[in-house]
C-alpha cells in the first residue's frame, strides 16, 4: 500500500453496490457523488455524497465516485452542509434550492446568484471554523445553466455569485483559486460537493488558454473563480485535480460543431496542464495514461466519438465515466476533468 492509499483512494461503482454497505464499510468513506437520472436518493449514514441528476449512457445504472481516506474521519453538519474530515482534508456537499426560498427573492438579484453567494459564503465559513482554509476543488451543478434569465445567462448569474462570496471573504479571485467544473444537471437546485485542505494548495494554469479569472468581459460581467488544476501534498504524496477542460484556446471556443476536434483540443489542454504541473512540482511526474477520467457530452449520441479518441491520445488503460451535460458554452459539446496521485478501486468487473 502506497502512503496514499491511506489517505485519499477514488472508487467508482454502481450506486446499487454502494447502497448495499455495512456501515463498517462505509466508514472509510469521505465523500463523493452519485449520478442518476433522475436523481437518486441514497440515504447512506449523512454521508456528503452528492445526488446529482444526471444521465448516463443506456444501459448503465446509477455511478458513484466515491473518496475514501483510511484515517479517522468525523462527520457533522453546518447549515445546509454535510461535511466529513479527516486530519488533512474535508469533504462537504450541499444542496440548495434556488427557487424555493423566498428570502432569496429580492427580486432584483437572480436567485441563483444569491444562491450561489449563499452556498460560497457558508463554505468558507465552514473551511475558516474548521481550520481547512485551502478550498482545493468544487464541483458544481444547476439545472439550465445556458437558459437565460433577469437578462444574463445562468452561467453568469453564477459566477457573479461565486465572486461575490470570494471578495466577501477576502480571499483572492485570482491565481490561488480552487480547480473547479461548473456543468448543467438536468434539474434540481444549485448542487456543490467540494474538497478542502488544511495544507497549502498549488494552483495551476495552462499556458495554451488566458486564465480564466482574466477572461474578457464578453463571457459575462464578472470571471469565473477557477484555476485549471490543483495540486496538494498529501502525507508526501501529491495529488492533482484538473479542473472541467473544454476546447477553449486563448479564450475562444475553438471546433464548433465538430466533436472528434473540440475531444482532441480537450485533451491537448490536459496535457498541458499535466505538463504544467510537472514543471512547477518536477518531484511527482504524472501522466496522461494514469489519470482517472470524467467525461460530460451535451449529447450522448457522440459518446463512441468522444470515447475513440479518447483512446487514441491517452491509450485503452483508461476507463472514463461519461455523464450527459450543459456546458457552460453553447457551443461546447464536450469537457473533461481528471485526477491523479491518489489511489483507485476500478470499476467493478460486471463478472463481480
Ligand atoms: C472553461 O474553461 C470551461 O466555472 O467553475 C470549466 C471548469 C469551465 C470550471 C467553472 C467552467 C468552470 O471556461 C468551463
Amino acid at each position: 500500500m502506497t502512503p496514499v492509499d491511506s489517505i485519499l483512494r477514488l472508487e467508482v461503482l454502481p450506486a446499487s453496490r454502494l447502497a448495499g454497505r455495512t456501515r463498517d464499510e462505509l466508514s472509510s468513506v469521505l465523500g463523493g457523488a452519485c449520478y442518476a437520472h433522475p436523481a437518486m436518493a441514497l440515504d447512506l449514514l449523512d454521508l456528503p455524497i452528492q445526488q446529482v441528476d444526471m444521465a448516463l449512457p443506456y444501459p448503465e445504472e446509477a455511478t458513484c465516485e466515491i473518496w475514501h481516506s483510511a484515517e479517522p474521519l468525523e462527520s457533522g453538519q453546518q447549515g445546509a452542509i454535510r461535511f466529513r474530515a479527516s486530519r488533512s482534508l474535508l469533504f462537504g456537499s450541499m444542496s440548495l434550492d434556488e427557487v424555493a426560498l423566498p428570502q432569496m427573492a429580492d427580486g432584483r438579484r437572480p436567485p441563483l446568484q444569491m444562491a450561489t453567494a449563499a452556498a460560497y459564503q457558508a463554505i468558507f465559513e465552514l473551511l475558516e471554523a474548521r481550520g481547512y482554509t485551502s478550498l482545493l476543488r468544487v464541483w458544481n451543478y444547476f439545472a439550465d445553466i445556458n437558459a437565460e434569465s433577469h437578462q444574463i445567462e445562468r452561467y453568469r448569474q453564477f459566477n457573479i455569485g461565486r465572486q461575490e462570496a470570494f471578495l466577501a471573504h477576502d480571499r483572492s479571485v485570482v491565481n490561488d483559486v480552487p480547480a473547479a467544473c461548473a456543468l448543467g444537471a438536468a434539474a434540481g437546485g444549485l448542487n456543490i460537493a467540494f474538497l478542502a485542505t488544511r495544507t497549502d494548495v498549488i494552483a495551476i494554469e495552462n499556458p495554451r488558454q488566458v486564465s480564466a479569472f482574466h477572461y474578457p468581459s464578453q463571457y459575462g460581467p464578472r470571471s469565473p473563480t477557477f484555476a485549471r488544476a490543483g495540486l496538494v501534498n498529501l502525507d508526501g504524496c501529491d495529488v492533482l485535480f484538473i479542473s472541467g477542460t473544454a476546447s477553449i484556446v486563448g479564450h475562444q471556443t475553438l471546433h464548433a460543431g465538430d466533436v472528434a476536434a473540440q475531444t482532441r483540443e480537450c485533451l491537448q489542454n490536459i496535457a498541458a496542464v499535466v505538463d504544467e504541473a510537472n514543471r512547477v512540482n518536477p518531484r511527482t511526474r504524472f501522466s496522461l495514461d494514469t489519470l482517472a477520467y470524467k467525461v460530460y457530452l451535451r449529447d450522448l449520441s457522440n459518446l463512441a466519438t468522444v470515447r475513440q479518441v479518447m483512446m487514441e491520445f491517452i491509450g485503452a488503460s483508461i476507463s472514463p465515466v461519461f455523464l450527459q451535460a450543459d456546458i457552460c458554452r453553447a457551443d461546447l459539446l464536450v469537457e473533461i476533468e481528471a485526477s491523479g496521485g491518489h489511489a483507485t478501486t476500478p470499476a467493478s468487473p460486471v463478472t463481480e
